[in-house]
């Protein structure tokens, strides 16, 4: 079409011919109302030109798709595995009450892991035979409690953290895995704004989020890093508080450690005039209690039957 009207002899060409034998404003007419048509065809061919082109481009792309998105039915689904989900909810609850979530290095030293924490040189917990050690400098972390010394180092409170993570102690028999996985809790403020109460009522209420209607209660207990410290006990969800063999016949299951922040710890870390409490968990206990699994090694022998029950 374009040889046709703009090539040599193209009907717009021999009209643009006559040109040169009009004179005065005839010709100045003529040459506008040609020029006009010029523009005119030119927009419409370029634009049928890239039409065409898309369309060529489309016929192409069909000839050659490469159907990824065809369903295998034979693919296996995957599931989240119970100790993750169970830490999800955990740190769905704390994320509402605007904590962050802390990570830290596996592999830590003497001082982030005991010494800050106010366990002195002799305390069993050093011992070789619960701690692993690479040398005498370094060591996997026995608790996620490092990661708060960390925290509290390079930042000034307000506090309010988790850290959910893996830890390692030489352990293993029915109850007990040389990895396992804990979430633990701190919260610091300036001055003394917050106490065991708080305390109290937030882990109350995050409990009773995990495993519905149960009951609470706190012992009084001892951790070195912690004074006061308690350990929380939920009534039986197997038996609901009745007596049976997983509770021992108490009708209490213990969940949890915690207690105000010792004064010791806030030395190590340089923190004067503050409050703070914390709490420990330890997640596949809390997992099995909330899926009902009677056996912790299920947790770690990858047998996909086990998964695809959490589907
Ligand atoms: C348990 C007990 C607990 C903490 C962990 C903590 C951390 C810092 C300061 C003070 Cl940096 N305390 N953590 C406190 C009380 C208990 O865990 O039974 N865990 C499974």
């Amino acid at each position: 079409m374009r040889v046709k009207i703009l090539g040599k002899k193209g009907s717009l060409t021999l009209e643009f011919a006559k040109l040169k034998d009009m004179q005065g404003e005839e010709k100045k007419e003529f040459a506008n109302s040609l020029n006009m048509q010029k523009d005119a065809f030119n927009k419409a061919f370029e634009s049928k030109v890239k039409e065409l082109n898309a369309l060529a481009l489309d016929e192409k792309m069909k000839e050659n798709a490469q159907h990824f998105s065809y369903f295998d039915e034979n693919a296996q689904v995957g599931a989240l595995h119970p100790v993750m989900a169970t830490m999800d909810k955990i740190i769905e609850y704390f994320l509402a009450l605007n904590f962050s979530i802390e990570k830290g290095p596996l592999i830590e030293d003497d001082f982030h892991n005991f010494e800050a924490l106010n366990l002195p040189k002799s305390h069993p917990a050093r011992d070789m035979q619960d701690t692993f050690y690479f040398d005498d400098k370094r060591l996997l972390r026995t608790h996620t409690s490092p990661v708060q010394i960390r925290t509290m180092l390079a930042t000034k409170p307000p506090i309010r953290m988790i850290t959910p993570g893996a830890v390692f102690r030489r352990d293993l028999d029915l109850t007990h895995t040389p990895m396992f996985h804990q979430v633990e809790g701190l919260v610091v403020e300036e001055g003394q704004k917050v106490n065991f109460a708080n305390l109290k009522s937030i882990l109350e209420e995050f409990l009773i989020f995990m495993f519905g209607d149960v009951r609470v209660r706190f012992r009084p207990s001892f951790f070195p890093f912690t004074e006061p410290s308690a350990e929380v006990d939920i009534s039986c969800v197997f038996c609901k508080g009745q007596g049976c063999r997983v509770c021992k016949q108490t009708g209490w299951l213990e969940v949890l450690g915690c207690g105000v922040v010792d004064p010791n710890v806030f030395k190590f870390v340089g923190y004067e005039n503050v409050s703070g409490y914390a709490f420990g968990l330890g997640v596949e206990r809390f997992a099995m209690l909330l899926h009902e699994i009677p056996d912790l090694r299920s947790l770690f022998e990858g047998d996909l039957r086990l998964l695809e029950q959490f589907k």
